[in-house]
């Protein structure tokens, strides 16, 4: 079956939720993606850093392959073999006292907000239900109601209301609009240490470190988004290292997965988490013995294969290169901490997705977000002749107008 058949049975079957390129994926390793009809792709997504380790990595799909002939899930109502060594081996990882293991990015929000809420009113004395959390505008933390009801993109709310209450919204790196935000009823501040959605939006150095102080001054929990930033993105095991601090709660989801099998978690450095209790929270496949033995195997290989320290030094060479080689009166910034970069386009250049279209010609994959940013984040494992090879090919498409 060529392209078009695959094509023509998602539109004709599935919800029209998604625009994607049309190219028909089959195969994938390493940085390498396959088409159906073998044609081969740079993958400059990663599945938006789910897939930091590479496609296919051969001693997560091991794991998989050995835990699946084993165990897989038996709910929580009893225990089993992997998850507390996930929980020791994350806990020493990430310096954290506490996981909650959930299984996509938005159930760990929806997790750190229940959480965070209910500590407020045990713990902050925040009288019932007056709980605020303070969030960031262009924020992107998932799509269910709640998280949605806080975005300030219209297209994630519009005909989705009513929302949830009991969220203010700042703008993004000023830590004066944060102080002003606070009030005795706030009981957390919500952020992604670098705005992946909106663009691969850094905020000023020293951001988070004013955060953190702000917080610790008012009584107010910190809680990082790391689900796209976290597991080594930026160069860092968790971007809030680049500014020396540690949240007080920390939430990380897609490369935990290694890219096979979702997962994502809560992790407390305060005992923030110790306010639940049994009955109050949870989900059916939360911590199942699959996806703890993947996630384990996903961690293992992004420390012992040296990913994280790849993506700091490849990173630098591919922004350094990024920024010599495109340029042109339509390009309108190049940036990027480790290797989640971007290339933001003049309002009037007609728009990131006929680039990203023009990309897949030449073989690589990258995705626009919004109307006038490419963003360009390979798995981690990227080396450097790979990254020439990228180079010349974004250089032939986005230096021509
Ligand atoms: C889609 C965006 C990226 C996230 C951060 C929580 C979540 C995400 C910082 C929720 C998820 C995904 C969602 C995915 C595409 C992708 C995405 F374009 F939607 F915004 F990466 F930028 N916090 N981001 O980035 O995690 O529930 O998805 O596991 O919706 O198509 P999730």
């Amino acid at each position: 079956m060529d392209q078009q058949f695959f094509i023509n049975l998602e539109e004709q079957f599935g919800a029209h939720n998604y625009k994607p390129l049309d190219v028909v994926l089959a195969r994938g390793e390493g940085v390498w993606v396959w088409d159906v009809d073998d044609n081969k792709y740079m993958d400059c997504l990663a599945a938006y850093s789910a897939v930091n380790q590479g496609h296919c990595h051969p001693k997560i799909m091991k794991a998989m392959m050995e835990q699946a002939q084993k165990l897989t899930l038996t709910s929580r109502a009893f225990r089993n073999d992997q998850l507390g060594l996930l929980y020791k081996e994350l806990c020493e990882l990430t310096h954290s006292h506490k996981v909650l293991p959930m299984n996509s990015g938005a159930e760990a929000v929806e997790t750190v907000i229940k959480a965070v809420r209910k500590w407020g009113y045990k713990v902050k004395g925040v009288p019932q239900d007056q709980a605020e959390i303070i969030v960031c505008e262009n924020n992107f933390h998932g799509r269910t109601i709640t998280i949605v009801g806080f975005s300030t993109d219209d297209s994630s709310r519009e005909n989705f209301g009513p929302f949830t209450p009991g969220f203010k919204i700042i703008p993004y790196g000023d830590a004066n609009a944060l102080e002003a935000a606070i009030t005795s009823n706030t009981v957390g501040f919500m952020v992604e240490p670098i705005q992946g959605e909106a663009g691969v939006i850094i905020p000023p150095a020293g951001y988070l470190k004013e955060a953190k102080a702000l917080c610790e001054k008012h009584n107010v929990v910190l809680i990082l988004d790391e689900i796209q930033t976290g597991l080594g993105r930026t160069g860092k095991l968790l971007a809030e290292e680049h500014d020396g601090i540690e949240a007080d709660l920390t939430l990380i989801g897609k490369a935990l997965s290694g890219g096979y099998y979702p997962i994502s978690a809560v992790l407390s450095n305060k005992e923030v988490m110790d306010v639940l209790r049994p009955g109050e929270h949870g989900s059916t496949f939360g911590g199942n013995p699959l996806a703890c033995a993947i996630a384990r195997t996903a961690l293992k290989v992004l420390v012992e294969e040296n990913m994280i320290e790849n993506a700091a030094t490849m990173g630098k060479y591919f922004l350094s290169n990024l920024k010599e080689k495109i340029k042109g009166p339509h390009i309108k910034d190049v940036r990027g901490k480790g290797l989640m970069l971007a290339v933001e386009l003049m309002p009037d250049a007609g728009g990131a997705r006929k680039y990203c279209e023009t990309l897949i010609k030449q073989r690589l994959l990258c995705k626009e977000t919004h109307e006038n940013t490419i963003r360009i984040a390979p798995p981690l494992v990227i080396k450097k002749e790979e990254i020439d090879w990228a180079l010349e090919r974004l250089e032939a498409v986005l230096t021509v107008r």
